[in-house]
């Protein structure tokens, strides 16, 4: 096999955040970058013989990159790529694939809700054969051998082109092109009951999707309109556009109130469709809104476990619930209700991989837009999507009904992040060292009238295998059962951004009708005061409220 071996680029230790490495699409472009950084997953995973699982979420460069991964794999004798067909797979169809084929893992090209473009992001993430991100210990492994290794190897033949399903082959390397979206409608078909969520459109349910013009486009066009029967206007955005449509209107496909502005102001209308719902680039995001009300995830997920055996996958009830720490605490009632184990866990879904695995947790979900279950091990968006269609098809209420009345019986946990992004890095890493510094003194003190009881930095030790986990962000409770929590974001790249989370509890007694902002105004006062937030990085507000 003609192989040529080229010496590696810097990586300056970089190493992988909350979801594997992110970086400026110019710098994973530039010269020997993807391809140090993917010599040294090859070689800390052992090549030779592997079965690997190749696919992302269509952004630029997503071609080239997988074009250059290929021929390195063949050169480091990969026996087999499953590869989605023009490198296309959404995150949870990837998770799904290497799980259902039995890969010994794959390689994941997306930068999530990152910006695309050539001036936007690239990522590149690797999961293990349980098809969830590698574990610390993996990556870690990933970056010792990306700051060591000094050479790396490609074949100089061609990758063939992946525009037709086959099996093709590449000096001696099995290389099989797979429709991106059949297995994993497969599965969404085996989880929930279709035929309901059929009626339901055809008793004149109205929705809205919007695929952000990312990855997810094309599933929702057949899981939705052609398997389910809903009109096709309502898949909304659903051409994959390499720049998820930043040059045409500014996209970015972060589903989130902010940047999918125009579905949240139309379902925020009187005319509103029943339902709507968006992902982000790569799929495993999700954001819900019913008519007049949107969803936060965290309490998307407490509906979704306290419904969830409506659904025929989960018609035996579910185990347990994991949610990280900064989601809010509304899901863990639900466990409690349902006598099952709720676990918190640090923010990222590779936490939550070794919880499923054991069968200790079914559902999980996370504040950032993440709900998912044991059917991957990834977050999933058209998933939640669909459990949310199924309760819905069921209950035949409407979203805000739903969430009406589980506010009624389990009381409502008030939430909302507020994110400083493009914060100076050394400017964001002193406000938060200066508050773990003061961690200890804060108990008992009052700041903005609310007592502080604890504060602490989150730390977890994994109830299955034991591994243990520092430095997972700051918690200041408040008497009543407020919380504030405080974290740097793993996934950005640009400076930092200070998330800021908060949560206020009202019983199912209170007044749950409050706006999120005036429920959560004292403890949004408080925070500020013992942080200094604002005042220290010159802003009067956060750049995006959530
Ligand atoms: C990634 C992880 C999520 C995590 C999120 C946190 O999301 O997969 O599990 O919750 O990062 O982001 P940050 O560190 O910015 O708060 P994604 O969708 O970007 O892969």
């Amino acid at each position: 096999m003609p192989v040529t071996t080229y010496p590696t680029a810097p990586i300056d230790g970089q190493v992988p955040g909350t979801s594997g490495l992110r970086k400026k699409t110019q710098v994973f472009s530039s010269p020997g970058y993807l391809e140090t950084y993917v010599q040294a997953v090859l070689n800390a995973i052992g090549a030779p013989g592997k079965t690997l699982v190749l696919g992302g979420d269509g952004r630029f460069f997503n071609d080239t990159a997988s074009a250059i991964i290929l021929r390195m794999a063949a050169a480091n004798g990969v026996a087999k790529v499953i590869v989605g067909q023009n490198g296309i797979l959404s995150t949870p169809a990837a998770s799904h694939l290497i799980r259902l084929r039995k890969a010994d893992g794959g390689i994941i090209l997306s930068a999530s809700h990152n910006p695309g473009g050539p001036d936007g992001d690239f990522g590149l993430k690797y999961n293990i054969a349980n098809g969830g991100p590698a574990p610390e210990s993996v990556t870690d492994e990933i970056v010792s051998k990306a700051t060591t290794i000094t050479e790396y190897h490609m074949t100089d033949t061609a990758a063939p082109s992946l525009s037709q399903v086959g099996t093709l082959t590449l000096d001696g390397m099995t290389l099989e092109v797979v429709d991106p979206v059949e297995d994993y409608a497969v599965l969404m078909d085996e989880l929930f009951e279709m035929p309901a969520i059929r009626a339901l459109f055809a008793s004149g349910f109205r929705m809205r999707f919007d695929a952000m013009h990312a990855v997810t486009g094309p599933y929702a066009k057949e899981i939705l309109v052609n398997r389910l029967g809903a009109h096709p206007n309502t898949v909304l955005n659903g051409a994959p556009l390499k720049d998820f449509g930043a040059q045409i209107g500014g996209g970015h496909p972060d589903p989130n109130p902010v940047w999918a502005k125009p579905l949240y102001d139309l379902m925020m209308d009187e005319d509103a469709p029943d339902f709507a719902a968006a992902s982000d680039g790569d799929g495993d995001r999700n954001m819900i809104l019913g008519r007049d009300i949107y969803v936060t995830p965290s309490d998307s997920l407490a509906v979704l476990a306290a419904n969830a055996d409506l659904a025929p996958g989960y018609a035996g009830g579910i185990n347990g619930i994991a949610r990280s720490m900064p989601t809010s605490g509304a899901s863990d009632r639900v466990a409690k209700k349902l006598g099952i184990e709720a676990f918190q866990t640090p923010t990222g879904w590779k936490y939550f991989g070794t919880l499923l695995d054991a069968g200790r947790a079914t559902l999980c979900g996370e504040e950032s837009a993440g709900t998912g279950s044991n059917h991957v091990r990834e977050k999933d968006g058209l998933w939640a999507v669909l459990l949310w269609l199924n309760i819905l098809a069921v209950r035949r209420e409407s979203v805000a009904d739903i969430l009406t009345a589980h506010w009624a019986e389990f009381g409502r946990n008030y939430y909302s992040r507020h994110d400083y992004e493009a914060v100076d890095s050394g400017l964001a890493e002193g406000i938060v060292a200066d508050l773990r510094a003061r961690l200890d003194t804060l108990a008992g003190t009052t700041a903005a009238g609310s007592l502080v009881t604890s504060a602490e930095e989150f730390a977890y030790t994994d109830p299955v295998d034991g591994s243990h986990t520092t430095n997972q962000g700051l918690i200041i409770s408040f008497e009543g059962g407020a919380r504030a929590m405080l974290r740097l974001s793993g996934t950005g790249t640009e400076g930092a951004t200070i998330r800021v989370y908060l949560e206020n509890y009202a019983g199912p007694e209170e007044d749950h009708s409050l706006d999120a902002q005036v429920a959560l105004k004292d403890v949004i006062a408080a925070t500020e005061e013992i942080t200094g937030i604002r005042t220290r990085t010159g802003r009067d507000h956060p750049d995006v409220i959530s």
